[in-house]
């Protein structure tokens, strides 16, 4: 019982990082002491990478909208005061693992308390869409619906994802694309399937 939550626990983490798109917020943008975009709605398995690329700034949580109070929690998120530009632009990524908002300010010199830098993610449950759209990274991954939602124009219809199989071998393998696609849909519907399971046990 123990370790079947256990390994629930495991598979949740796994079927969310596999769904996990990668969002930017540009730290300093244009010069100015702001996060860009300073609001908008992820999933839980989704991540957030700061990037610093313009001038001196930190990413500090808090547990209040509009705060330039640190976060109480022990496992605040925050990061070091660093220093960007557009050629070097450090990043600092936070993962986004339980739903709700997450409030960060910036603890650099006067930049919060005169600045108003701060921001606001709001953390949404899996599958649901997001309203305040972020800025994805191009290189992220497609956001893969665990239900067949109504937000998924990017599910890859791959007639085109020929693996490199001779061509001329005929009608052997009429279905070869769609056996080839299968593997990875099932794998997440069963992770995802498992996941509620795993959900049911922790909260009897
Ligand atoms: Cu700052």
């Amino acid at each position: 019982m123990v370790k079947f939550t256990f390994l629930s626990v495991a598979l949740v983490y796994l079927a969310t990082s596999v769904n996990g798109v990668t969002y930017t917020v540009e730290v300093g943008k244009g010069g100015a002491n702001v996060y860009s975009p300073d609001n908008f709605d992820a999933n839980v398995g989704d991540t957030v990478v700061f990037r610093f690329v313009d001038g001196t700034h930190d990413v500090i949580q808090s547990d209040e909208a509009n705060s330039c109070a640190k976060s109480a929690k022990p496992d605040a998120f925050t990061t070091e005061v660093m220093t960007g530009s557009q050629n070097a632009s450090p990043e600092a990524p936070w993962s986004l693992d339980t739903v709700g908002p997450r409030y960060y300010f910036c603890n650099f010199a006067t930049h919060c308390s005169v600045g108003k830098m701060y921001g606001t993610i709001n953390v949404l449950e899996e599958g649901k869409t997001p309203k305040v759209p972020g800025v994805i990274q191009p290189d992220s991954p497609v956001k893969q619906p665990g239900t067949p939602a109504d937000d998924s124009p990017n599910v890859p219809k791959s007639s085109s994802t020929n693996p490199s199989t001779p061509t001329d071998t005929g009608k052997s393998a009429p279905k070869s694309a769609a056996s080839v696609n299968k593997p990875i849909p099932v794998a997440i519907v069963g992770s995802a399937m498992m996941s509620l399971a795993g959900y049911v046990l922790v909260n009897l």
